[in-house]
């Protein structure tokens, strides 16, 4: 079954900064999708809790440079 996260994504300052927490995200297995908003610090991924944890997300988005917590 496929989960919803959102997080905070602390220090994003362009669009470029989205684009590789973006990718970063879609590299891991069990992604449905990712969307990274650099206006308001937030990062929305679909995936499937069988194959990825939370918790690996948020360590992944901060492994390249970013201070990141789930919101919900
Ligand atoms: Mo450009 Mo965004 O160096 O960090 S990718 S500001």
């Amino acid at each position: 079954m496929m989960a919803m996260a959102l997080f905070s994504v602390i220090g994003m300052t362009c669009a470029a900064c989205a684009s590789s927490v973006e990718k970063a995200i879609k590299r891991l297995p069990g992604i449905h999708d990712a969307a990274v908003d650099v206006l308001n610090n937030r990062a929305q991924v679909l995936f499937y809790p069988a194959f990825v944890s939370e918790e690996q997300i948020r360590e992944t988005i901060e492994d390249v440079g970013f201070e990141a917590a789930l919101v919900k």
